[in-house]
């Protein structure tokens, strides 16, 4: 694996899974493996657990790590060719990825979308110049429509908390009162699409996600037949991607609460976090036994240390 910004750029799921899990029980077994390597971890966007997960797996494997905020700390990155640069952007892309590139040896970038320009948030232009000047393997820290590291950490929760051989996984739309990016749910639909789980989405009518990341999974539009004897339910928000970045703040009966989750086999919540308690989630559930966020945290680590292990292996 050179670079990580979506599944599709992991060959072999089963194995980088079994690596996560071998990993998490013995976390410094190959601790030799990043000696003399440096993490360079670039932010455009606030983060917590991407941040620290992915410093502290690097950590694990004896790398160094550099963190950057852009937007506060750096210069301003100008995007385009060709511009004259006589407005608000003070470094080419060109000069910044080429620099980085000499400092480290392995990049992370996070870079939410827009929510207003669909066209260049649907292809990921900012990661993909970062992808197109940079010399060293680039991985996603989320990007504008995916956050792969989070989803890599969700299957690995899933597999170790599941009791049946092929849990119902429901991804449900949950109440916000901000234009959210549709990545975490794009990434999640991604994954378990792609995993031996029986997966369903329900949203309301003008929040189905994109096709090419659904693949074809099952949309229903009500919320209480889709969590019927649902054994992990995730939640999270999402603006509308039809009608892009739009938001309604009118449907509360969609927070995940005890009576929602009493339609459920036992089922487990989940959540990638920062998560607004008593909006998208009573606190009932977010402080009940049903409630896995932290594991789901927990397992960031893991899923970060697995893909810093495979890009060295591969020689960075
Ligand atoms: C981000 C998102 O993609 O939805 C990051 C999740 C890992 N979440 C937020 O921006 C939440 C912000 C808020 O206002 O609650």
């Amino acid at each position: 694996m050179k670079n990580f910004t979506s599944i599709k750029d992991v060959p072999d799921v089963k194995a980088l899974l079994q690596l996560a899990q071998e990993i998490k029980k013995q976390p410094y077994n190959y601790k030799s493996y990043g000696e003399n390597k440096t993490l360079g971890l670039l932010f455009f966007n606030p983060s917590l657990r991407t941040r620290m997960s992915t410093q502290k797996a690097a950590q694990n494997l004896s790398m160094q790590v550099m963190v950057m905020n852009l937007n506060s700390d750096g210069w301003q990155i100008e995007l385009e060719d060709g511009t004259v640069m006589n407005q608000g952007t003070q470094e080419h892309i060109k000069e910044a990825a080429g620099v980085i590139s000499q400092y480290c040896d392995i990049m992370g970038v996070r870079t939410f979308p827009s929510l207003t320009d669909k066209e260049a948030d649907y292809s990921e232009k900012v990661l993909n110049k970062f992808l197109e000047h940079s010399l060293i393997p680039v991985i996603s820290l989320e990007s504008a429509t995916l956050h792969p590291l989070q989803s890599f950490a969700d299957l690995i929760t899933i597999v170790e908390q599941k009791k049946i051989a092929k849990p119902k996984v429901v991804l449900s739309w949950a109440p916000h009162v901000r234009s959210l990016p549709q990545a975490v749910s794009n990434s999640f639909a991604q994954w378990m699409s792609n995993a031996d789980v029986d997966f369903i989405i329900t949203n309301p009518e003008g929040f189905d996600l994109a096709d090419e990341f659904t693949n074809g999974t099952k949309v229903i539009h009500d919320q209480d037949e889709a969590l019927a004897n649902a054994d992990f339910v995730y939640a999270k928000n999402w603006s509308s991607y039809e009608d892009y970045g739009k938001i309604r703040t009118d449907l509360n009966q969609w927070q995940i609460t005890n009576k929602k989750m009493a339609l459920t086999n036992d089922g487990k919540f989940m959540h990638c976090l920062p998560v607004r308690r008593n909006l998208v989630v009573a606190d009932e559930v977010l402080d009940s036994e049903a409630s896995i966020v932290l594991q789901q945290a927990n397992n960031r680590t893991y899923a970060a240390q697995a893909v810093l292990l495979n890009i060295l292996r591969n020689g960075s």
